[in-house]
């Protein structure tokens, strides 16, 4: 089932509306936005040098740096009588991301967003437990919207609130959650403290997304929580969350809604536009925005695009699930290394949980790279059952099984990964949870 006919178009009609919107939202920015004006010239395009879709390449990038040099209004395409919404994203240094929405962003983001829903097989039967947090940040009205638009019963509970969200999910009936993955296996284990039942919960989907995550994560999730796991992916920047997302009939890649956010891959290093199935940087014009349209805007996100129609029968390109952000991939003794790719490797041991920290830390001149990963509360009870027979021979044995896990852990990331790690194993519950986006890197390298 799709939303909007525009997800199957034959390939030709998608690039006649691109080519069509695209040309509008230069004119657009051009004439509204005086830092594009600027952009524009110094590149010497104009708006009608702007014919066809692929004169795209022809468009100067926009950084994330460029919203900060203009915060916090700078790049509004409109006035502020007409803006019905602002919403930020919190850097990890200075002032926010500013984004503004008019009355026709919002109903394009609920449109979208209807889109992702509808993927994700979700309708107005269902009752949606929407747990991604509602303030600046544009996960919990993004989905909220949607969700609406779908029909669907919305509970707009917000992040955290863990026990709640539990009580709630058992009470109301709710069939859909909407959350980071990283909070889907924290209400897990509160489940588990909690003594739940999970016959007793009704989630049938989850819509995960706001952080990097893997297969291997998707896989536990499933299991655990019961449910299908359903990766979408945004970025305030261009909408927030509906920029791209899965079906449940193939969960194989995120379908762009590339009508309104036409994707580029480039190298991060040259710039230059990647062909399809080329890895590189995710770059995405906002083509039908009206309060904010960015042009090349450069996400930073790392993936690969499919143009081949899926099995759902949508024709739109499919995203890779993101490997990770250029910015987090950590060089270790000149290897690089992206936390998504330690979490693959950690989570095929049976004997650790997926909470994990990676922290690194400079000797010298040599990086060192330390793992810690939970053990699971199988190892753990092992591990006490032993301790309580006072048997000596049997508590050294199990310590024996521990160095296997790590050894284990750590010959598998020198072979996939190709870097030598120290690995730290410790009891359940002993990584900090998350509520929003987790945090799963510490480096204490001098910058
Ligand atoms: O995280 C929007 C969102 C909300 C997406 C809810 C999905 C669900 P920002 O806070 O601006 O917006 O952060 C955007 O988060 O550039 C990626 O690095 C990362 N990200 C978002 N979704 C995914 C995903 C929201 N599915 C940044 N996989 C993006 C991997 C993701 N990374």
């Amino acid at each position: 089932m799709h939303w909007n006919k525009e997800e199957s178009l034959s390939r030709q009609d998608m690039s006649k509306l691109q080519s069509e919107r695209l040309k509008k939202a230069c004119e657009r920015v051009y004439d509204r936005v005086p830092f594009y004006k600027k952009s524009f010239d110094a590149k010497g395009v104009k708006p009608s040098d702007i014919k066809d879709i692929k004169d795209v390449v022809k468009l100067p990038f926009t950084k994330k740096s460029d919203l900060r040099d203009n915060y916090p209004y700078g790049l509004f395409a409109e006035k502020l009588d007409d803006i019905v919404r602002i919403h930020a994203s919190s850097g990890t240094t200075g002032k926010p991301t500013v984004v503004a929405y008019n009355r026709n962003d919002i109903n394009l983001w609920a449109e979208v967003m209807a889109r992702t829903f509808t993927a994700a097989g979700a309708t107005n039967k269902d009752v949606v437990q929407n747990a991604y947090g509602y303030g600046l940040f544009t996960g919990g009205l993004g989905a909220h919207y949607g969700a609406e638009r779908v029909g669907a019963a919305v509970i707009p509970i917000s992040g955290g609130n863990t026990q709640k969200q539990i009580m709630l999910l058992q009470d109301f009936g709710s069939t859909v959650i909407t959350c980071t993955p990283s909070f889907a296996l924290y209400l897990y284990d509160v489940a588990v403290d909690m003594k739940i039942n999970f016959d007793t919960i009704k989630l049938r989907v989850g819509l995960f997304g706001a952080e990097p995550w893997t297969e291997e994560m998707r896989k536990e999730i499933e299991e655990r929580l019961r449910l299908k796991a359903i990766d979408i992916y945004g970025l305030s920047e261009i909408i927030g969350p509906g920029v791209s997302s899965e079906c449940i009939e193939a969960q194989d890649g995120l379908h762009m809604n590339e009508d309104h956010f036409y994707p580029e891959i480039i190298d991060p290093a040259t710039g230059e536009q990647l062909p399809y199935g080329k890895e590189g940087e995710l770059v995405i014009t906002s083509m039908s925005r009206e309060a904010m349209p960015l042009i090349r805007y450069r996400t930073g996100d790392i993936t690969s695009l499919n143009p081949e129609t899926c099995a759902c029968g949508r024709t739109t390109v499919r995203m890779r699930r993101i490997r990770g952000r250029a910015d987090d991939m950590l060089i270790i003794r000149g290897v690089n290394v992206f936390p998504s790719q330690v979490e693959s490797v950690l989570l095929r041991s049976k004997e650790v949980a997926p909470h994990y920290i990676i922290e690194v830390n400079r000797k010298g001149r040599m990086d060192e790279m330390n793992v810690k990963v939970e053990v699971t509360q199988d190892v753990m009870d092992k591990m006490a059952a032993k301790v309580l027979t006072t048997d000596l021979k049997a508590f050294a044995q199990e310590e024996e099984e521990l160095i296997k896990i790590k050894r284990e852990i750590q010959k598998n990331i020198k072979d996939i990964i190709g870097v030598t790690t120290d690995i730290t194993l410790v009891p359940p519950a002993s990584v900090q949870r998350s509520e929003g986006k987790a945090k799963r890197v510490i480096d204490n390298r001098p910058k």
